[in-house]
Formats: structure tokens, sequence, C-alpha cells
């Protein structure tokens, strides 16, 4: 890894948000691509805090530290992302959001930043999200894919409530699901009837456009 991405995976794991913006310029000004630093240096730098979290040598305001280091980070390059991706074809519109009780938002944003920059319109409901407004919101937007995040074991089970819906109102064939998520499975997708799942932004983003060129 360069100085440059090192330095910004140690302030994204150390929770050193102040200045983290001249970090990011700068492994921008070494050569870097937008994707080259979420992927090789903050995603790397928060899983390490994840990582010292589990171990118990991190506590909740560690984690919100270098979450608001990630985000302040990703800011700069978001942008970017989406410009990086531009030269590729159109990919239809998604609708995403974190599901009710759940306030994790950081993986949602990785995956709604990742998908503009493949070409899709992306619609984001945001955090602790009522199943029926994905299903309203999907409908107004006229989108083709409804991605669900849930970061917990406990919210996981909410997932599923929304396919319900889907189904009680008519409207389950309209529209392709996706479950995604640290906590989501292959079985847990299949059990509760979603169309697919993702445990990074990376095959989720394949597996959407795979949905949209069919
Ligand atoms: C950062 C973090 C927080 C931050 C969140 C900040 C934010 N703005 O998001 C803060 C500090 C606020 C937080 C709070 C809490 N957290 Co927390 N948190 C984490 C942590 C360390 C990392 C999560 C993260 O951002 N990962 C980095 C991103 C890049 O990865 P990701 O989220 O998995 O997303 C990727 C994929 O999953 C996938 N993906 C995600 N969503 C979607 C959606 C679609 C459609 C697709 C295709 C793909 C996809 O693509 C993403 C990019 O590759 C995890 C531990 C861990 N290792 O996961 C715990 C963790 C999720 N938290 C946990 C807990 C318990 C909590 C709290 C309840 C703690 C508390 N006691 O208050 C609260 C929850 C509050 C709530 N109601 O939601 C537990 C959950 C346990 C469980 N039951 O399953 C974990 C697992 C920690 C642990 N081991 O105990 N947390």
């Amino acid at each position: 890894m360069s100085q440059a991405l090192s330095r910004l995976h140690d302030a994204v794991c150390n929770g050193s948000f102040r200045g983290i913006e001249g970090l990011v310029q700068e492994a921008l000004d070494a050569g870097h691509t937008a994707l080259q630093i979420l992927n090789l240096a903050l995603a790397k730098g928060l899983e390490e805090a994840g990582a010292r979290f589990e171990r118990g040598e991190y506590f909740l305001p560690n984690l919100m530290m270098a979450a608001k280091a990630m985000s302040t980070a990703m800011a700069v390059i978001q942008g970017r992302l989406a410009t990086e991706g531009a030269a590729q074809v159109s990919g239809g519109t998604f609708v995403i959001g974190t599901i009710q009780g759940d306030i994790h938002s950081i993986g949602k944003e990785i995956v709604a930043a990742m998908l503009e920059a493949s070409g899709f319109r992306v619609i984001d409901l945001g955090v602790d999200v009522k199943p029926h407004l994905f299903v309203e919101r999907a409908v107004e937007h006229s989108a083709d894919i409804i991605g669900i995040s849930a970061l917990m074991t406990t919210t996981m089970t909410h997932q599923q409530k929304v396919i319900e819906i889907l189904k009680e109102r008519g409207l389950r064939d309209r529209f392709k699901v996706i479950v995604g998520g640290a906590p989501v499975t292959a079985s847990w997708a299949q059990r509760i009837g979603a169309d697919d799942f993702a445990t990074d932004a990376v095959s989720g983003v394949r597996k959407a456009r795979r949905f949209v060129e069919r």
C-alpha cells in the first residue's frame, strides 16, 4: 500500500476525522483513483476498527469516530466515484435504504455510490426505513430494483416484510429485490424470497447489473 493510502487507512481506523480531506487529496494527487481510495484505504480502515471493537480493544465512541472519518473522506470522493464510472451505460433505477430499526449507513452509502458509478439512478431512502416505504418509493420512481440493507441479525428479519408487502400488493414481479449487509446469506435470501443477496458492494453492483442487462 502506498504511503498516502496507508495514512488514510490509519486515519479512518483511529477516527482522526479532522484534516482527513487533505489526506484524501494527497492520495488523489499521488494518482490513486477514488475506487482505490475507497476499497484499499477507507473500507479497510473501518474494517480494522470493527475488528478491534469485536476484540474488545475499541468501544462505541471509537467506532463512531471511525465512522465519521470514513464519511468525511467519502464526501470528497463521492463525485469522483460517479465520474469514474460515467463511461458505462445506464443501468436503471435502484431504490436503496437501511431497514427499520437499523441506523448503519456506511455500507449502504458505498453501495449507492458504486451503483451510481456504474450508471444506475439511485434513490437513497436513508436509514431506519419502514418496510412499506421501500415499496411506495419504488412504485413512485418506477424502480427496477429494491436494495435492502441490514447490519444486525435483529433487523435483518424486517427485510422479509418488504417482500411480504410486495406480494400483498400484487407487485412482487415488478421489482427485483436484493438484500445486503454483513449478516445476510444466500440461504436467508432464498428463505425470504429475495431475488439475490450481497455482502459486499462489488458483487452487489455486479448482480444488479445482471438484472437490468437481461
Ligand atoms: C460502524 C459500526 C457502527 C456505527 C455505524 C455508523 C454509520 N453511520 O453507519 C455506530 C457506532 C453508529 C454503530 C451503532 C450500533 N451498532 Co454497529 N457496527 C459498526 C461496525 C463496526 C461496522 C459496520 C460498517 O460500517 N462496516 C463497513 C461497511 C463498508 O461494511 P458493511 O456495512 O458490511 O457493508 C458492505 C456489505 O455488507 C454490503 N452491503 C451493505 N448493505 C447493502 C445493501 C445492498 C442492497 C447490497 C447489495 C449490499 C450491501 O456492501 C457494503 C460495502 O461493501 C459493525 C461490525 C462489523 N464488522 O460489521 C458493527 C455492528 C454491525 N454493530 C452492532 C451493534 C450491536 C450496534 C449497536 C446496537 C451498538 C449499541 N450497543 O448501541 C448500534 C446500533 C444502532 C442501530 N439501531 O442501528 C453489531 C450487530 C450485531 C448483530 N446483532 O448482528 C455489529 C456486528 C458489531 C458487533 N460485532 O457487535 N455501529
